[in-house]
């Protein structure tokens, strides 16, 4: 039987479920025609090992390792372009998504039903009795209002992570997905110039198999950015603008300690510069982590205090930039309020592209 459907699966510590999921997979697929694609972002537990070793007894299962890259969105459209099959479904590798809608959802696309098939936790006859996180559900339902205004395609839940489409139409929209953060469909919905036909599938949502949820309470700031993403975006990159709100969030704090220190507490000036200075990169270092990065936060004790090293260094460049800079201007007859301006943005446009690519990217 030729290869009809690859099924991607991203993985980050899922090894436990790998195995009874093909099976699951197999029950609903029957023997031929599709295969299993496991992108795999260099898991601690050798998630891409067991996969391997999967692999080694079962050819429709295959593996993409990557080193030094994060993020559900990418690891999707790895899987789009390292397929040969004509259409691709993305589910989550936790047993959350149940694969018995893959063959009809399959069908539907062959008959030409729809341009892309969703399964949906919110249509008619869904249930999300296992899921154990009411919270998130009521985040979800908002996000979707949203959603729908701006896709333009009416929808129950433009946030699943679980949908198939024909592999050619999902290439062909790869160049200008964003691919920042956990929202593919989104990504795709929005990202389509014709307004894409949807058929969505009732899903009995379960709890997670094994293994702990990577994504937290942060999912609807995950989809605000993928709102202006898609919107101002075009105009300053969505990281840039997290980066530089961040920024002046860390000013605002700069200048509550220097004002806390001195000249009461401390008597040098250059001493409460200082703190002020380490106590807001630390805090914009914790942030960018937190939202700016989120899709590839850095965890862990050891991870986290290399990272904050590499972000004080990187900042102490831009820091000399934005000074140098600065101080050049206002000798050259600038007013010093706007030398000072263009000190901080050379600075911070300088700090955003050495931490991007130093502290959180690829080195
Ligand atoms: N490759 C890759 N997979 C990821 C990443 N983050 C999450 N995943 C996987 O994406 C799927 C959905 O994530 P999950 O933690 O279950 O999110 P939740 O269902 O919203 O709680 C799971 O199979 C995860 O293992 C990532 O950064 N890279
Ligand atoms: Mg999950």
């Amino acid at each position: 039987m030729p290869l009809d459907l690859a099924i991607i699966l991203p993985t980050l510590n899922e090894r436990g479920n790998l195995a009874p999921l093909v099976e699951r997979i197999e029950r609903a697929l029957g023997r031929d025609g599709w295969e299993v694609l496991i992108v795999d972002d260099d898991s601690k537990d050798g998630t891409a090992d067991e996969a391997r070793e999967l692999a080694l007894e079962d050819r429709r299962v295959r593996v993409i390792q990557r080193i030094g890259r994060r993020g559900l969105s990418s690891a999707a459209i790895e899987g789009f372009c390292a397929t040969a099959a004509p259409y691709v479904a993305v589910m989550d590798a936790d047993h959350q998504h149940d694969p018995a809608l893959l063959p009809r959802m399959l069908a539907s696309l062959k008959a030409g039903e729809a341009d892309i098939c969703v399964a949906s936790r919110f249509a008619e006859g869904a249930s999300t009795a296992d899921w154990a996180e009411p919270e998130r559900e009521k985040l979800s339902g908002l996000a979707n209002t949203v959603a729908r205004a701006i896709t333009g395609v009416d929808l129950t839940d433009p946030m699943s992570g679980y949908f198939m489409l024909p592999t050619a139409t999902a290439r062909a929209l790869v160049p200008r997905l964003s691919g920042i953060g956990f929202k593919i469909l989104l990504d795709l919905l929005a990202t389509s110039k014709e307004t894409m036909r949807v058929s969505e599938f009732p899903l009995n949502f379960a709890a997670r198999r094994a293994g702990e949820s990577k994504l937290d309470r942060a999912v609807l700031f995950d989809f605000l950015a993928g709102l202006y993403d898609k919107t101002l975006g075009r105009v300053i990159p969505t990281r840039f603008a997290l980066f530089g709100t961040v920024g002046a969030l860390g000013v605002v704090v700069h200048y509550a300690v220097l004002f806390a220190l001195f000249p009461r507490l401390v008597d040098a000036f250059w001493e409460a510069q200082l703190a002020a200075v380490l106590t807001a990169m630390s805090f914009n270092f914790w942030l960018n982590n937190w939202l700016t990065y989120r899709d590839r936060r850095l965890k862990g004790w050891g991870e986290f205090l290399r990272g904050w090293a590499g972000f004080v260094v990187t900042c102490a460049v831009g820091g000399f930039a934005n000074v140098a800079v600065a101080t050049l201007l206002e000798s050259q007859g600038v007013f010093y309020a706007l030398a000072a301006l263009a000190g901080i943005l050379i600075g911070s446009v300088w700090n955003y592209a050495l931490s991007s690519r130093f502290v959180w990217g690829r080195f």
